[in-house]
């Protein structure tokens, strides 16, 4: 079993059970997210181990939060309660844009964000196979920026999801802050997308944006929304197609395909196989709200992947 270590803010997702704006939306279901918990818990359902590094409020989201992640198998007794309050945000669906979904979040000065150096165990980042986080983390507020530093500079086996949320920071500042991160601590694992990529590199073709983008990551994952994804490796590139399935909420798919990939290349799976298991987590999860529910055993990727290429 190979264990990864990952730093973030764990959010209380509440997403419209119906359509349109959220002013005229009066049911909401309640999930735990956050993107590095998506990540921790993909990672686990798949057989391996994920340790998670952050805060939760003294408030009963926080417990929510907390007794959730120990119940699907995360460790969970370094994540430190703050005197804030948990973060939450809501998820709009379809309005204005059909089969998107808008998050709303109610965050700063969140428990979440006060994550510091000090939350750092050394020995247990050191001795960790993996160590991710992402851009989300980096935008939260400077010490938690601080803390994927350092833990970043407790170990080569880094992973990294760009992440870039529009709302937390302008491209600019995400641009300045996760290029930095990257020229100090190169990866072992870049996860990306086609708009985060022009942000960070000023391409939108896939191709083009990995040539720039490869001095940073040994293997790079270039997703692609319902087309599929590519993983980029030693001049090699590999492309999986998506599926065409009833979508639901497309919020917490890029996390179900980076951390089946990560725990399936961690466990000694060729990358272009793990890309395929991957695409199928992500494939399920669009079918669903909540960002952790759906996200699939081994044993149930191999059966979708034995009915839908039949
Ligand atoms: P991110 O939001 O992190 O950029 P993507 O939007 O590329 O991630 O989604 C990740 C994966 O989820 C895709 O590679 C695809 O497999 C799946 N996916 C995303 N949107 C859809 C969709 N509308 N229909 C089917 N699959 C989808
Ligand atoms: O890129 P994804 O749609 O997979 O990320 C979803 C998560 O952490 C979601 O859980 C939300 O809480 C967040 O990203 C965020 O902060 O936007
Ligand atoms: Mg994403």
């Amino acid at each position: 079993m190979k264990t990864m270590v990952t730093l973030g803010e764990i959010l209380i997702e509440l997403n419209a059970l119906t359509s349109g704006p959220l002013r005229n939306v009066n049911y909401f279901e309640k999930h735990v997210a956050g993107s590095e918990a998506n990540y921790c818990v993909a990672f686990v359902m798949t057989g391996n181990k994920c340790v998670y590094l952050g805060r939760v409020g003294n408030d009963e989201f926080g417990k929510n939060a907390v007794e959730w992640l120990r119940g699907k198998g995360v460790i969970v007794d370094k994540i430190k309660i703050d005197p804030n309050p948990t973060g939450i945000f809501f998820i709009q669906r379809d309005y204005p844009i059909p089969l998107h979904s808008e998050s709303i979040y109610y965050r700063k000065g969140s428990a979440g964000s006060k994550l510091s150096p000090e939350d750092i165990e050394e020995d247990l980042v050191r001795e960790a196979d993996l160590v991710h986080s992402t851009g989300i983390t980096l935008a939260i507020s400077s010490s938690a920026k601080d803390t994927v530093f350092k833990a970043f500079s407790l170990n080569r086996e880094r992973s990294f999801d760009t992440n870039i949320r529009l709302k937390l920071w302008s491209p600019d500042e995400a641009r300045r802050n996760i290029i930095e991160l990257f020229k100090e601590y190169p990866l072992k694992f870049l996860i990306t997308d086609v708009d985060d990529a022009s942000i960070l590199v000023g391409r939108s073709d896939p191709d083009e944006a990995v040539r720039l983008l490869r001095e940073y990551a040994d293997v790079i994952v270039m997703k692609q929304g319902p087309r599929g994804a590519s993983v980029y490796y030693d001049g090699g590139k590999y492309f999986a197609h998506g599926y065409s399935v009833p979508v639901v909420d497309v919020v917490g798919a890029g996390d179900a395909l980076g951390g089946t990939f990560l725990s399936l290349v961690m466990s000694g799976y060729p990358l272009d196989k793990a890309l395929d298991y991957a695409i199928v987590s992500s494939t399920l999860n669009v079918m669903i709200r909540g960002d952790q529910e759906n996200l699939p055993s081994l044993q149930d990727i191999e059966a979708f992947l034995r009915e839908m290429n039949k």
